[in-house]
Order: structure tokens, then sequence, then C-alpha cells
């Protein structure tokens, strides 16, 4: 592919230059930098190294992947942490292709993320078959938009692509460029469009008054899910808990955005002793679904307790009936409800202290004594995480118990994918997550599994010099559906993955290993994690039997 000098008009142009024409590559990367992008996490292919140079010229890191899924991956873990747009880079072909789960992922997992691959020279798009798959076609049913990037747009559709990615509800954009489109010149300048995800307005949709409708509810419950936590909702959340006296259930992805260890705190839906807090909501005379998407929903809605929907966007899904909607910023629309509150406390923090006690002991059910629980090697790296620890999981039975279990302290500092639910996020997430934060502390509890899919990237942590935590839960097993085919009556098949030695695979890779299967070699090889200078890997023996009281 040609290479433009420096000093050619409508070159890359120096990172700042705002008036003069510069090249689709310096324009996409100035506006990224601009939208507070840091780094693109992708794997290279000659039909980008344009667009690699001219983000290398402005600053922006390109962190190489292993493998174009897990680079998305990273992106959307980015974002997580941030709250700002991630950015995943792939060629054409093999490349667009291998991205394509972890744009799912970020899609469905409401995460704004901006995912670019190459294309083929524009005059040979239309005829050439080698390398060649139409990217309209594979991105439509796994983004918001996927669009083309051509020069003579490329200033509006860039602003369209980011401001697509970020509005409400947030999630995957695609753009494909020509690989002969990066180094014509662009119209700039940099003009970055508002990217908060909503104003602070409140819509009330429906007849009569919610007002009413709350005020004369005697056990409303308050179910907070991941619009909450992009509003930063926290607060308000705290505020109408302690004032009306209402229990908080969150949803995985919102983990943090109240403090797990407060009184009104009241568990994770859908993960580990899930029964006790659907029965929590189906107890309740009124849910307040305050930014609850109903795409982490693991188990079918199945209570009759009225709803009423409190969200950035109308009830468009339907899962649940509502005969009121008060659309627009949660915490606005929470701080609403709270100066009209006049009631009296629900509930009390007593019922709160006995839901706990029923709540902790349906995760504890079926644990083997004598033997490393999966409960447990949440709580003991829970207790070895310094305060600001951002912790990752992946995808299987490890991720319903340390959703429950692993107690959160603060919005984003828990990444767990629970939209698309894709395995292999883990290990990706935690790297991505180290290169964002890098003053946290960060731990990931993976499956064996997962971690086999993703396991390789732990090479780029170590040549990053990124000391990131794994916790595998090694059970030999693809333990969430081997339980299935147990439950149907039906032998493993297909689920039980062969021993993989992850401490000789960790020096491999030029990490730390440790092998664990008490809970005591687990604290030793937990002790002062976040203080290490290399990766480390630990194989934690789990013994899978409270898996099943959990099913
Ligand atoms: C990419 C992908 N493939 C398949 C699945 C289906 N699936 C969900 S959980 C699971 C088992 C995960 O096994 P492991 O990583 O060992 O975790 P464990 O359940 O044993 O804790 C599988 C195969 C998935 N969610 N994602
Ligand atoms: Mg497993």
């Amino acid at each position: 592919m040609a290479q433009l000098p420096e000093s050619v008009p409508g070159g890359m142009g120096a990172p700042g230059a705002s008036t003069a024409p510069e090249s689709t590559a310096a324009l996409l990367a100035g506006y990224l930098h601009a939208a507070g992008v840091r780094h693109v996490f992708g794997y290279p292919g000659e039909s980008v190294i344009d667009f690699m140079e001219a983000a290398r010229r402005q600053g922006i890191e390109i962190v190489s992947a292993v493998r174009e899924g897990t680079a998305a991956f990273m992106a959307e873990a980015t974002a997580m942490t941030s709250g700002r747009p991630g950015v995943c880079l792939s060629t054409l072909g093999p490349g667009s292709t291998a991205v394509l789960n972890g744009v799912a992922s970020a899609n469905l997992d409401r995460v704004p993320v901006l995912a670019v691959s190459g294309q083929i020279e524009s005059s040979r798009e239309q005829f050439f078959t080698h390398q060649v798959v139409d990217h309209d076609r594979l991105f439509a049913p796994v983004s918001k938009l996927a669009l083309r990037l051509e020069p003579a747009s490329a200033d509006t559709v860039i602003r369209r692509a980011l401001r697509t990615a970020v509005a409400e509800r947030p999630g995957a954009v695609h753009l494909t460029v020509p690989a002969d489109a990066w180094l014509v010149p662009a119209e700039g300048p940099v003009s970055l469009p508002p990217l908060a995800p909503v104003a602070g307005s409140v819509d009330v949709y429906g007849d009569g008054d919610p007002i009413r409708t709350l005020g004369a509810a005697r056990r409303p419950v308050i179910l907070a899910g991941i619009a909450a936590l992009r509003c930063a909702a926290g607060p308000d959340l705290v505020r109408l808990a302690e004032q009306a006296g209402l229990p908080v259930v969150v949803s995985p992805m919102a983990k943090g955005v109240f403090p797990e260890d407060h009184p009104y705190f009241a568990g994770v839906l859908d993960m580990a002793g899930y029964r006790v807090v659907w029965d929590l909501l189906a107890g309740a005379d009124l849910i307040l679904a305050a930014g609850f998407d109903p795409v982490e929903l693991i188990s079918p809605w199945s209570v009759a307790t009225p709803v009423l929907h409190l969200d950035t966007t109308p009830n468009t899904d339907q899962v649940y009936a509502s005969a009121h909607e008060l659309v627009g910023h949660v915490g606005a629309i929470l701080g609403w409800l709270c100066a009209q509150w006049r009631g009296q406390p629900r509930w009390t923090e007593a019922e709160l202290a006995a839901h706990h006690v029923r709540l902790r002991a349906a995760w504890l059910d079926g644990r083997a004594e004598g033997r490393l629980n999966p409960s447990d090697v949440v709580t003991i790296a829970r207790d070895a995480a310094p305060p600001g620890t951002i912790m990752a999981t992946d995808v299987g039975s490890h991720k319903i118990m340390a959703g429950q279990v692993w107690q959160a302290a603060e919005p984003r500092s828990v990444l767990i994918p629970n939209g698309l639910s894709a395995m292999g996020f883990g290990v990706p997430a935690a790297i991505a997550a180290k290169l964002t934060r890098p003053g946290r502390a960060v731990i990931a509890l993976v499956g064996d599994g997962g971690f086999a899919m993703a396991a390789t990237e732990m090479r780029i942590a170590a040549a990053l010099r990124l000391p990131v935590t794994v916790v595998v839960f090694a059970d030999g097993s693809l333990n969430r559906i081997e339980l299935r085919q147990q439950m149907m009556g039906y032998p493993p098949t297909g689920t039980r993955t062969e021993g993989m030695d992850l401490v000789t695979l960790a020096e491999a890779m030029e990490c730390d290993g440790a092998r664990a299967d008490s809970p005591a070699a687990l604290e030793k090889a937990l002790a002062g994690f976040a203080t290490r200078s290399r990766p480390l890997i630990i194989e934690a023996r789990v013994h899978p039997a409270q898996y099943e009281a959990q099913f």
C-alpha cells in the first residue's frame, strides 16, 4: 500500500491541525482522540496500516491483541471501565468476520464501541471476491449502525458514528473503510458532538399519577439496571432507598451502582441464590424498574407484580407491562420521586437483614466440606482485593457465583458480560481495564473453558507489563452446560475439558503461575496480588458441587 510522506498535502497532518484538509485516517484519529480514546485494540492487516500510523501520530496506542474477537472485548471493557467509547480495529475479510462476536457483545451489553474494519479498495469492492465479505450485511444484525467511511462525507459519518454509539441505548457502530480511502484528504476540523448518553430531563407517559402509584404501594422494591449506571444514578438510588425504605436489587452489569454493603441492598438478579431475589420481587406490590434492561434477564420475567418503568428509553421491550413510564435521566427521575415522597419507610432494616440471611444461605448451599468451593474462591479473592479493585468475570457457572458473592463497592468496578454473554471475555477485559485504569488492582475470575478461549492474551499482559491477576475456576468442565445435560438426564457429552497445566502455561507466557486446591492455598497464592510486578495466573481447583444447588 502506498504511503504518503508527511509533507504531502492531504497527508496525515500534524495532531491538532484543525483547518487544513486532513487525510481521512487523520480525521478519524483526531475525532477519537478528542473523544478521549487513548487505545485502539485490534489486529493488523494491510487495509488498515494507514490508520494505524495516523493513530500513532495522534498519540493513540495501537494494542495488538492475539485475535480480533478478543480485541473487541478489550474495546468493550475499556468503555465499561471509563464510560467513554471503546475502539477496535480489524482488517477486511477474516479480520472482520473474526471481530463479529465482540461487536455483538458490545451491542447487547449496551456498551459504546466503534468497530473499524478495512475493506478492499473501492475500485474492486463491487466485484472482487478474495477476502471480500459484505460488511453492511455482516454487521447489520449485531450493531446499531453499519456505515462506510468515505473521504467526501468522513466528517459527518464519524460524528454520526460516535453520537450513535453513545446515545441511549448505547451499543456498537461499525465503520467500513476502503483501503484507498485512508490517505485521501477529508474536510475537518474535528468538531465533537455531545457524547452524554441522556439529558437531565423527565418525560411522563401514561394516564394517572405515577407518584400516587408509588405512594399507594406498601412493599415496593427497586430493580436497578445498566441505564442507572450510565446515568451515574447511585447517589439518587441511595437517597430514595433510605428515604422511602426501599430494597434495591441490581442487575449483574449494574453492579456497583448501589453499594453492596448498604443495609437496603437486596442482591443481584439471576445470579447465585436467584430464587430468593425473585421471591422478593414476587412478594413486592410494586417494582420500580430503574434503568433495568431486559437484555440482562436470564430467567423469564415470571412475576405478576406491577411495574413502574423508569428509564432512559420508553418501555419498548414490553417484557413487563407498565401503565406509567418515566423516561429521561434515571438520576433525575429518582431525584424527582425522592422530592415527592411523603410516606413512612416501607421496609425496615431488620426485614432486609432477614432477606440477607436467606440470600447468603442460598448461595452457600451445596458446598462440599473440606474442599475449595466456588464461593470460597470469590470471597478469598474479594478479601485479598484492595479498595478500588476492578473485577472481570467470564461466562459460566463461576459468573453466576461471582456475580452474587463479589461485593461491589463502586460503579464500573465490576465487568460482567450479561447481554450476549460470550465466553472469552474475562481475560481481555482485565487486560484492557488495567491499561485504562493503571492505578487500580485488576483481577479476572474466569472458568477453565473461557480461559482456554483467550489464555494466550496473557502474553500481551506480560509484554505490556500489566500485572493483572487471573483466577481460573478449574473444574475440568463446561460446567454450566454439563449441569443442563445432567438436568435433562443426559451424560456429559462434549462438556468435559481435558486438564491443562496452567502453571506451566503461565510460565511459558512470562507470567507467574500458582495452583490452589484448598482455601488456605488460595489465600497464600492471592496474598498481595495487587502489588505484584508480573501477571499472575492461578489454577484454582474447585469442587463443583455448589453449582448444582444454584442451577
Ligand atoms: C462463545 C460462547 N460459546 C458457548 C457459550 C455457551 N456456554 C455458556 S456457559 C458455558 C460453559 C463455560 O465453561 P467454563 O468457562 O469452564 O465455566 P464454568 O461454567 O465451568 O464455570 C458455555 C459453553 C457461550 N456463552 N459463549
Ligand atoms: Mg469450567
